[in-house]
């Protein structure tokens, strides 16, 4: 099935870009598209895929090559992340994680031997790594965090919880945030072997069930301080790991999109009701071309980040907007099409209502709908309503 472009905004993206999401497309119609609604059914995250995304260049590709990167553009990235979500945001959450919540701190914020150390195993998927910001008392205002790591020597001892932790369970690496001595939030990558680190899977969920999401609890914690990334200062550094992540969900949010039009597409050109198919009448027609539009303006949105990314021009407000807005458009759609499917839709049959469930999360994790309204409001107004 040819990606949805109405407008060809695939005439933007480079012959190596649009290569990139092929192979994407093609291994992942081939390797998870026929067993994720059954992973999804029983709650499992297909591990025995991770080397294989290391092999494609899944993880840190936008990283460079000389830490396991891959080096690609920003909308290559990008386009690895619409194809992964296309299938499941489930998949894609395990890569934004790896590549932007765990590569891309170590990357920018830690030492050169814990570089080297770590980062091209993550790339190659031999070690699993997961982020811990949020806190069981309010995810939204991570600087209130109680976490703290104290300082003990030539060590840290940490001590606190990170809840809904994604990958927490799988993880071999944790990178953690915690206040020091001072108050001010440092971030350390543990080993999740270390004694006092413990993770529970956090299990019924109605939502992205072909993912790990954990709670980690970390009592007196001790880790050497070279585990320390000794740039990042500050709650700013934590959240600009953010700033990489939300970047990939909105493509992520637009490859959901894609799944599901063509899914209702088909349904409706084939389902006949008095006589003639749904795809002639008109209600109908307005959801598919909602879906269309939501569609192209996610594409372009996402197009254009990626370019002020490549150009250092990007800001995190206007990732913001496109995160809530894509996805929210995402949801929408996915409401839709299983709307279009009538009682089918209500089957794992078919992938509307898989993808309409694990948005409800995108919608909130990552900054919810209303956080991002408040980001850009403060950025347009100057004035902080959070
Ligand atoms: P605030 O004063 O706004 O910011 C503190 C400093 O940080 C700077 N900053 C950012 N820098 C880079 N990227 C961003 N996104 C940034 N947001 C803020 C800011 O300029 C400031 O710098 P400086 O130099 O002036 O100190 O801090 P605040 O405490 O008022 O918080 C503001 C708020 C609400 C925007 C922030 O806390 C927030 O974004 N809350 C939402 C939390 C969130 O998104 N958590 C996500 C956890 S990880 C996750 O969900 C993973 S899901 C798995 C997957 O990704 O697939
Ligand atoms: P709260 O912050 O308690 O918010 C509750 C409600 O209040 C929301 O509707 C919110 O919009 C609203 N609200 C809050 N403050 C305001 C305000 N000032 N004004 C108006 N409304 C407000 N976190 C990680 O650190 N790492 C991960 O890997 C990770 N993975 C996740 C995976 C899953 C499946 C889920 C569900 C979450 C994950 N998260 C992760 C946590 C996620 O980022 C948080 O759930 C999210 O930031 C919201 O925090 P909260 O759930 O505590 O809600």
């Amino acid at each position: 099935m040819p990606a949805l472009d109405y407008y060809r905004v695939a005439d933007l993206f480079t012959p190596e870009e649009r290569l990139i999401q092929e192979e994407a497309r093609r291994f992942l119609e081939a390797e998870a598209a026929p067993h994720i609604a059954q992973w999804w059914e029983e709650g499992t995250f297909p591990r025995h895929l991770i080397p294989r995304f290391g092999e494609l260049g899944f993880l840190g590709s936008n990283l460079p090559e000389e830490y396991g990167g891959a080096g690609a553009s920003n909308v290559a990235y990008g386009l690895i992340m619409y194809e992964l979500e296309r299938i499941d945001s489930g998949l894609r959450s395990f890569a934004s994680v790896q590549s932007s919540l765990v590569m891309y701190p170590i990357y920018r914020y830690g030492s050169e031997e814990r570089r080297r150390e770590y980062l091209p195993k993550l790339a190659r998927g031999e070690i699993v790594g997961c982020f811990g910001l949020t806190e069981p008392d309010g995810g939204s205002d991570p600087g209130s965090m109680k976490t703290r790591a104290r300082k003990d020597g030539s060590s840290y001892v940490i001590t606190g919880r990170k809840m809904w932790i994604t990958n927490g369970n799988i993880a071999d690496i944790a990178v953690i945030w915690a206040k020091d001595d001072e108050g001010v939030i440092r971030g350390f990558i543990v080993p999740t072997d270390t004694p006092g680190f413990r993770a529970r899977e956090i299990k019924h969920k109605a939502s992205l069930r072909a993912s790990v999401t954990s709670e980690l609890i970390l009592d007196e914690v001790r880790v050497d301080a070279a585990q320390m990334l000794p740039e990042a200062r500050g709650l700013g550094a934590a959240l600009s790991c953010l700033t990489q992540a939300r970047y990939g969900i909105t493509w992520g949010a637009a490859g959901v999109i894609d799944a599901v039009f063509h899914e209702a597409l088909e349904f409706a050109r084939h389902r006949i009701t008095f006589g003639r198919p749904i795809a002639e009448r008109q209600l109908v027609q307005a959801k598919l071309v909602e879906m269309v539009e939501s569609h192209t303006q996610a594409l372009l949105m996402s197009w254009r980040l990626g370019k002020l990314k490549d150009e250092d021009k990007l800001t995190y407000a206007q990732v913001s907007l496109a995160k809530r807005s894509n996805v929210r458009a995402a949801l929408q759609a996915a409401r839709s099409a299983r709307e279009i499917l009538g009682g089918s839709g209500i089957t794992l049959e078919y992938a509307a209502i898989r993808h309409m469930l694990n948005l409800e999360t995108v919608d909130t994790y990552e900054g919810t709908y209303d956080i991002h309204t408040l980001i850009v409001g403060r950025d347009v107004t100057g004035m902080g309503a959070f």
